[in-house]
């Protein structure tokens, strides 16, 4: 059994260990849909909660189990779901808060299916959401009802890059008799612990930093309490998009080397925000590392690294940006993020589109918009691949 209180990075390592009753040093593949029973009372112990266990892989699994207590313990909770993708994590809390007749107050400046899930489905089911500009606490305080249930960031917002204040917002909620929930994929448990500051609810999707090496599409929720854990297990268990065996393995080997690549990530990313920002073809770039990051102090005394996840803009708007696009050469054109390879995309076409102009423009996700997501290769290597590419824009 290992102490809470390692190190951060040995956390990394150690974090789910527990949960291994093998004497494996590394969590064995538990590929298995189901789980013997060593008798009829036994299976009905089991079923009705008199007994821990397992039974059934969508229900819980132990390979599964030892990834969702390494992210608990990394995100500060006490439980945690794995999903079968950053979006089934998204659902899984929006069916678990909400019922016909809620209200959810949403940042505007969300990964788009996040805002589509709530326009279409959760709307069909008699959920109202309003979307407004998080980054000004005074925005969520006047949006919120007496129906309000949820209220639901992330910080920093895909893809804008813009911040939330987690504490004051969670203070607003709360008040309000509304739960806090706070995406935190874009900086990872690593850099940013939002229960810590006072949210309610986590998500990750793991696709993304977590696993760190694009090659799994899952998700988690993280929760304070049992209470909580046992509601959302229920919804889960019969919504069912539960991760997998193999997937919740690659996860937890990613998680081992977190920290080392939050690391590099965040020295890349400064290094390639301050090139960019002195660019003579780049208007601005919004990144959390740069003092001209418009919530600089709140993201200094919220988070403890800037993350690897840029925005930017370049003078000659959406055409100059389509010509860096298609130019760049190691650096690849594909949406995503948080892997160890860099990744460039443009918003508007792609992760954003299905938001339609009106909405995407009141997030702020402009044509001219570009997201660069910092891997860890040589960083006079990724300086280099959009030096030429710049150079390529008339
Ligand atoms: N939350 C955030 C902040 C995301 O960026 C994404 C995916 C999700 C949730 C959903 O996770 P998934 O289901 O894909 O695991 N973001 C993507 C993006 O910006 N480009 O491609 C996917």
């Amino acid at each position: 059994m290992i102490s809470k209180e390692l190190n951060a990075q040995s956390m990394c390592i150690h974090a789910g260990e527990s949960i291994n009753e093998s004497r494996a040093v590394v969590q064995p593949i538990y590929q298995t849909s189901t789980f013997r029973f060593d008798s009829t009372s036994h299976g009905a112990a089991l079923f009705a909660g008199r007994q821990e266990g397992y039974i059934y892989t969508r229900m819980g699994n132990p390979t599964i189990r030892a990834m969702e207590e390494a992210v608990a313990t990394l995100e500060k909770g006490k439980r945690a779901l794995g999903c079968g993708s950053g979006m089934a994590a998204v659902n899984t809390v929006f069916s678990a808060e909400l019922s016909a007749g809620d209200h959810v107050v949403c940042s505007q400046v969300v990964y788009g299916p996040t805002m589509t899930l709530l326009n279409t489905v959760y709307k069909r089911f008699g959920v109202t959401a309003d979307f407004v500009d998080t980054s000004d606490t005074d925005q969520v305080i006047r949006a919120l009802k007496p129906t309000t249930r949820l209220v639901y960031i992330e910080s920093p917002g895909n893809p804008t890059i813009e911040l939330s204040d987690i504490q004051k917002i969670a203070h607003a909620a709360h008040n309000a008799g509304a739960v806090l929930a706070v995406d935190n994929t874009f900086l990872s448990p690593w850099f940013q612990n939002p229960l810590a500051l006072g949210a309610d609810i986590v998500i990750h999707s793991l696709t993304k930093f977590i696993n760190g090496h694009a090659d799994v599409i899952g998700g988690i929720v993280v929760v304070k309490d049992d209470e909580t854990y046992k509601r959302y297990r229920s919804v889960l268990n019969q919504t069912g998009g539960v991760i997998d065996p193999f997937n919740a393995f690659l996860v937890h080997r990613g998680i081992k080397t977190l920290g080392l690549r939050m690391e590099r990530h965040a020295q890349n990313g400064m290094a390639v925000a301050r090139f960019l920002e002195a660019h003579p073809k780049i208007d601005w770039v919004r990144y959390p590392g740069l003092k001209s990051h418009p919530q600089y102090e709140l993201g200094q005394r919220q988070h403890s690294g800037p993350g690897g996840v840029m925005a930017f803009e370049l003078k000659g708007g959406f055409s100059a940006g389509e010509t860096l696009l298609n130019s760049v050469e190691m650096c690849a054109l594909a949406v995503s993020l948080g892997g160890v390879e860099s990744l460039i995309q443009h918003p508007a076409s792609m992760t954003h589109a299905s938001l339609g102009k009106e909405q995407r423009l009141a997030a702020r996700v402009t044509d001219g918009l570009i997201r660069l997501s910092v891997g860890i290769e040589s960083c006079d290597d990724i300086i280099a691949d959009l030096t030429q590419a710049l150079d390529r824009i008339p």
